[in-house]
């Protein structure tokens, strides 16, 4: 019961989410420099609250986040101790192009980025780089209204052409949008979308979607002709819809959510629309702008890999009272409450095995390798007098996840590239914005309003992943 030799086994980050640095060296700003901290941060998120500019009555955790800008080296060195063959990051857009299309790129952000990259390298470690993690730079929402507006395209294709030349040499794996269906529940953290008054909703989210998924295409294949050993992947915040009952309402409830999700990554695995999209755009009233051109480029565009993120399965009702008791933790997703499961302190709900049955759907559907690229557990941690931390909560969460993929993997035969745990290191949370809701092997020491010295720490998760790592999976004690 191990994993294929060569099983990239590893950890997951974002650059919002633990860079910092966010005005320093040249960057511009981006979508999640302005997400603020407490109350408005799902408004903004969600686009209902505009906010293109910091203000002082708002704090911002990805300003200073835990600065792994200026300790990078030391992180990574971290990484290494604990075997990490794979290291996955995003690249923030503004750090390489401020203003999100300048002709030139901002040669600090580069050679950032060729250093970091070189670390990995010098420890064995592959990089696996997001293009666009919840980062749509501000200046391109200013001038086209993100991607609402089809030059966005061409932007995000220089981005990538600026990425492939710069770093071909030393990245192999890319993803081109992190959680790419996110952007039908966070659309100005996923695509910089704000709505004007009056303006239909559904429209706008299908033809940004439109273009992101053609952006997608056209970076696959660029990084096909100019890097070709690489493997490009998409991306989808996971987790299958279970029916609430076993009434046909109820299952049928259930896998119309779970085509909603599968939406985005149908085109980019299969590189054509589902058609049953096309129908449920039409009867919704939803034209997008697609060309012959832009078919031609789905089809040719499609990925070497699915990866995704899996946290939670979700459950729906097709009965309107039942609907009503949502888990919390899952509002982006408005799932229901599943009896059957427990959930964390932030009401995500655990359940290990929903992790093999959301493999076996997606290996199914689209017969291509699989890549986890997000999956752990957030929780409060205590660091003792002694300076440990005791994470007991994180492990069993780990290992059973790990032991439901290691059954997809050695019973049900799907081949998996990988497994990057979220958040390696402690760092900002996307949703709350909180530094208390923690995901990594490694404490930071700074708390929600900002305090601390930033000093990293082993917690026992550190020495039980090298462990598993080490043993390729076998060691799971
Ligand atoms: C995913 C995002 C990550 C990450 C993770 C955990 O949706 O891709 O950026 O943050 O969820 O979520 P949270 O930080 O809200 O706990």
């Amino acid at each position: 019961m191990r994993f294929p030799d060569n099983f990239l086994w590893g950890g997951a980050t974002a650059a919002n989410q633990c860079e910092g640095a966010w005005n320093e060296d040249g960057k511009g700003l981006s979508t999640v420099d302005v997400v603020p901290f407490g109350e408005d941060r799902m408004k903004v998120s969600r686009g209902q609250l505009k906010m293109l500019e910091c203000d002082d009555k708002h704090s911002y955790p990805a300003h200073e986040a835990i600065d792994m800008y200026h300790h990078y080296k030391e992180d990574i060195a971290l990484f290494a101790e604990m075997g990490f063959k794979v290291y996955r990051l995003s690249v923030s857009w503004t750090r390489i192009l401020p203003n999100g299309d300048d002709e030139k790129p901002n040669e600090k952000g580069l050679a950032f980025y060729r250093s970091l990259f070189e670390e990995c390298r010098k420890y064995n470690i592959e990089p696996l780089v997001t293009i666009d993690h919840f980062d749509t730079p501000i200046s391109l929402i200013k001038k086209y209204g993100g991607w609402k507006d089809r030059r966005m395209i061409d932007a995000y294709f220089h981005y990538c052409e600026v990425l492939f030349s710069h770093y071909g040499d030393l990245v192999k794996y890319w993803i081109t949008f992190n959680e790419i269906n996110m952007l039908l529940h966070m659309p100005f953290m996923g695509a910089g979308i704000l709505y004007e008054e009056g303006e239909n909703r559904d429209q706008i989210n299908y033809t940004a979607a439109h273009y992101e998924l053609v952006a997608s295409a056209k970076a696959v294949k660029l990084a096909h002709e100019m890097i070709p050993e690489s493997m490009v992947g998409c991306m989808l915040a996971a987790g299958q819809f279970y029916p609430y009952t076993c009434n046909p309402d109820d299952i049928y409830k259930g896998m119309e959510a779970d085509k909603d999700n599968y939406f985005f990554i149908d085109v980019q695995a299969r590189g054509s629309y589902p058609v049953w999209a096309w129908k449920r755009m039409e009867k919704a009233g939803i034209q997008i702008n697609c060309t012959e051109e832009d078919l031609r480029v789905l089809e040719e565009g499609t990925v070497d890999y699915v990866s995704f993120s899996y946290y939670c399965s979700r459950c729906t009702s097709a009965d309107p009272e039942i609907i009503k008791n949502h888990a919390r933790g899952n509002a982006v997703f408005a799932a229901v409450v599943n009896p059957y499961l427990k959930a964390s302190e932030w009401g995500w709900q655990i359940d290990p095995l929903g992790l093999r049955i959301t493999m076996n759907t997606l290996y199914d559907r689209y017969q291509k390798p699989l890549f986890i690229v997000e999956n752990g557990f957030g929780a409060v941690d205590k660091v003792e007098e002694d300076g440990s931390i005791h994470d007991p909560y994180r492990i069993a969460y780990m290992k059973a996840h790990i032991e439901a993929m290691r059954d997809a993997v050695n019973e049900d035969g799907i081949p998996l590239l990988g497994y990057t745990c979220w958040g390696c290191i402690d760092l900002v949370s996307a949703s709350t914005g909180e530094m208390k809701k923690r995901y990594g092997m490694i404490y930071v020491d700074k708390d929600n309003e900002g305090n601390g010295t930033l000093e990293r720490k082993r917690k026992d998760s550190f020495y039980w992943y090298k462990k598993v790592i080490e043993s390729n999976g076998e060691d799971l004690d």
